[in-house]
């Protein structure tokens, strides 16, 4: 695959020009924060610290946290930095509970998004002579319009399909010749099941890469992908909060998501809210340095992963975060045990004769939690049996057992029969809340 820079000059800055950025940068931005959002005025009054102490992005350290309550707290539009007549377009993402998270964009943050959402795409080979199928959610979720925006930006033939109807999807894919795909993992994996259904036959399809995000995934996944799809998978990271797909985007390199950082600061944080050395896991923290139309200082993202700032073959400077496979909310703890549903399906995907399809179901009976997993069949076990599938099961528990540290009951499944998802995949029921 050839490695495309969209925007040399941005993309290979020397670390110490980023340096440069980012200090000039974080010094406007908590200015512009904390004269038009109240909500800053506020925090950063209550911490005694002034615009004027922010003089380089070490001075990070200290400005305040937002969390995503505090987004709730202000909706809808109560972290706005601009008066209402500037903000061009507005997102939000639908949380578990309660209100959804919104932003508001500055048709100068729209161009922002396009242009690093161009760069991410490139990462992946998409050029103007690319067709890009967009399978993500057009809507509220960032997902669509994001992609869009970003290869109409390259130059690319883009294909605003947006998902459901996997049926039409397969044939337009196909039709269209589309070269690119961009949807979440567990759609593609949806995407992949109903090709081999119908038989298609992969010479047929144009494709080479696919821009898959939005969840986490696992290297395991994204083999399965590559061989089903016949293309190189790309893991594309970004929150709504942040501005939506393209803050971070895995390189031909796989060694880890490059952050655009000449326009978002990235931390990584221990427990105790203290930031920690380069190559240290923990909860990523981002504030962003160029958005007008709602700056976020010190946004908790809860996802894990851990920065490495080792040069990149690629070329790009910009640092590299490792792919993001747990949340900190999502952690279940069951029986006391810290588990989280990648350790799952990692070791899940050991195994052979199931599909990469599972949900996990977790209960409390008494005083004890209980898991379930349901874990769909391979097509080619439908015929064995019962005592065949028994085994099997018993491999799967001892295996999950080993691996996760806790006793599961598994349940197989007939092949498609787990719920599917267009968007997100929904891979947790904790009955237990
Ligand atoms: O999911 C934006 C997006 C759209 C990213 C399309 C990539 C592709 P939200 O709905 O606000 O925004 O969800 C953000 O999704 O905090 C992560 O927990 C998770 N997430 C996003 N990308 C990845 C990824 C979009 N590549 C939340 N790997 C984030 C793992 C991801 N998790």
């Amino acid at each position: 695959m050839e490695n495309i820079i969209f925007n040399p000059a941005a993309e290979t800055l020397s670390r110490d020009e980023i340096h440069a950025i980012q200090s000039r940068e974080l010094q406007k931005v908590t200015r512009r924060a904390y004269d038009n959002v109240p909500f800053y005025r506020r925090k950063m009054d209550a911490l005694g610290v002034k615009p004027e102490d922010i003089k380089t992005a070490e001075d990070i350290k200290y400005l305040p946290f937002t969390e995503k309550n505090d987004l709730r707290d202000n909706y809808p539009f109560g972290l706005f930095a601009v008066p209402r007549e500037q903000i061009v377009r507005v997102h939000a993402s639908s949380g578990t509970t309660g209100k959804p998270t919104v932003a508001g964009y500055t048709q100068n943050d729209l161009d922002v998004w396009a242009e690093l959402m161009a760069r991410s795409l490139s990462c992946a080979g998409v050029n103007k002579n690319s067709v890009v199928h967009v399978a993500y959610g057009y809507g509220l979720f960032t997902g669509g319009l994001g992609a869009h925006y970003g290869a109409e930006k390259i130059g690319a033939t883009v294909i605003p399909v947006s998902g459901g109807n996997t049926q039409r999807q397969l044939m337009l894919l196909k039709d269209f010749g589309a070269t690119a795909l961009a949807c979440t993992p567990s759609y593609a994996m949806n995407l992949a099941d109903a090709m081999e259904r119908e038989g298609m036959d992969m010479n047929e399809i144009a494709l080479q890469a696919g821009v898959f995000g939005a969840e986490p995934w696992s290297e395991h996944m994204r083999d399965q992908l590559e061989k089903r799809l016949h293309i190189k998978a790309f893991d594309v990271y970004g929150l709504t909060e942040m501005m939506g797909p393209g803050v971070a985007m895995d390189c031909v390199e796989r060694c880890g998501l490059h952050v655009w950082e000449d326009h978002f600061l990235p931390e990584i944080i221990d427990e105790n809210l203290k930031g920690v050395p380069y190559g240290t896991e923990g909860e990523l923290v981002f504030t962003t340095l160029t958005k007008e139309g709602m700056p976020l200082l010190r946004y908790r993202t809860h996802d894990l992963s851990s920065l490495d700032i080792a040069p990149c073959a690629c070329g790009r400077t910009h640092v590299r975060m490792r792919r993001v496979k747990a949340r900190t909310d999502d952690m279940l703890i069951i029986r006391g045990v810290n588990v989280f549903p990648s350790q799952i399906e990692h070791s899940l995907l050991k195994i052979s004769g199931i599909a990469p399809q599972y949900q996990i179901v977790v209960d409390r009976k008494g005083s004890l939690d209980t898991v379930e997993v349901q874990v769909e069949l391979d097509r080619t076990l439908i015929g064995d049996t019962v005592r065949d599938l028994e085994t099997l099961s018993k491999k799967i528990a001892s295996q999950l057992a080993s691996d996760v540290l806790i006793s599961c009951q598994v349940k197989l499944c007939q092949p498609g029969s787990l719920p599917r998802s267009e968007g997100k995949a929904k891979r947790v029921i904790d009955n237990r809340k």
